[in-house]
């Protein structure tokens, strides 16, 4: 029997590495073998690409060539990692999938979105998450703890993430769009409160397709 795939979303700070890990090891616990990835990354060619895309070059890539970065990397971990364990039966937890490209590509940088999902179901062949947990948090959170974070450990921040206040508003809305136009597949979890409360959520939320 295939694996569930699922995918956590939403603006930077909201948590989603911390959740992703924590729902990994709930899994576990629940007798489930789980692959953890992420996006940009998963694989060396993609993990390659991360690190492009994060990159404060001087020259930034266009737009048009973030885009296409973002769905290489994604064609790769797809192929290599996340269709081999769900045919496998495994559960795959994601960091990240195709709704950040709209998100960010779409929403944050103005690209069409239904053009970036052609390119995307041409790179996931149509590979779509069981389900997708959106960990909502206003700007101001996320500010508060990327700064927090980067206070007390030597992460310095990206590229992306030193993008302007309207494009961070823009970047939230866009999520919320994208959940509400497919409420089946997104359940939306408020991750301003604290690790345990949104944890307890996303169990919660998980539990729904657990079988
Ligand atoms: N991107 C794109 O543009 N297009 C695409 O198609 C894809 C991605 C796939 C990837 O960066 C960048 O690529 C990202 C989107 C773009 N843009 N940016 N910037 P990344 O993977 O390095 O960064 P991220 O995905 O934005 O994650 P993040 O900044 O590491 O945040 P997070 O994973 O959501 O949160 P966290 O690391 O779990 O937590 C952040 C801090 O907050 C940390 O110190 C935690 O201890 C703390 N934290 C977490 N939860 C809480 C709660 N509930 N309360 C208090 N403190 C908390």
């Amino acid at each position: 029997m295939r694996g569930k795939f699922i995918t956590f979303e939403g603006p930077e700070g909201g948590g989603k590495s911390t959740q992703v890990q924590t729902l990994a090891e709930w899994l576990r616990k629940q007798g489930k073998k789980v692959v953890v990835t992420r996006e940009p990354g998963g694989t060396r060619m993609s993990e390659l690409i991360r690190a492009l895309v994060r990159d404060e070059m001087e020259d930034p890539p266009v737009t048009r060539c973030e885009v296409l970065l973002f769905l290489a990397a994604r064609a790769q971990v797809v192929s290599q990692v996340i269709r081999p364990a769900l045919a496998r039966g495994e559960w795959v937890v994601c960091d990240r999938f195709a709704d950040s490209t709209f998100a960010y590509q779409g929403y944050g940088r103005g690209i069409d979105v239904q053009l970036l999902k052609n390119f995307n179901d041409f790179v996931t062949e149509g590979l779509v998450p069981d389900l997708t947990i959106l960990l909502d948090v206003p700007p101001e959170v996320s500010r508060t703890r990327l700064a927090a974070r980067q206070a007390s450990t030597s992460d310095t921040g990206d590229r992306i993430e030193a993008a302007g206040e309207m494009f961070h508003r823009r970047l939230r809305e866009g999520f919320l769009d994208l959940a509400k136009a497919e409420p089946k597949r997104f359940t939306v979890i408020d991750a301003s409160k604290s690790i345990d409360k949104v944890a307890a959520a996303v169990q919660k939320t998980v539990q729904r397709i657990l079988s």
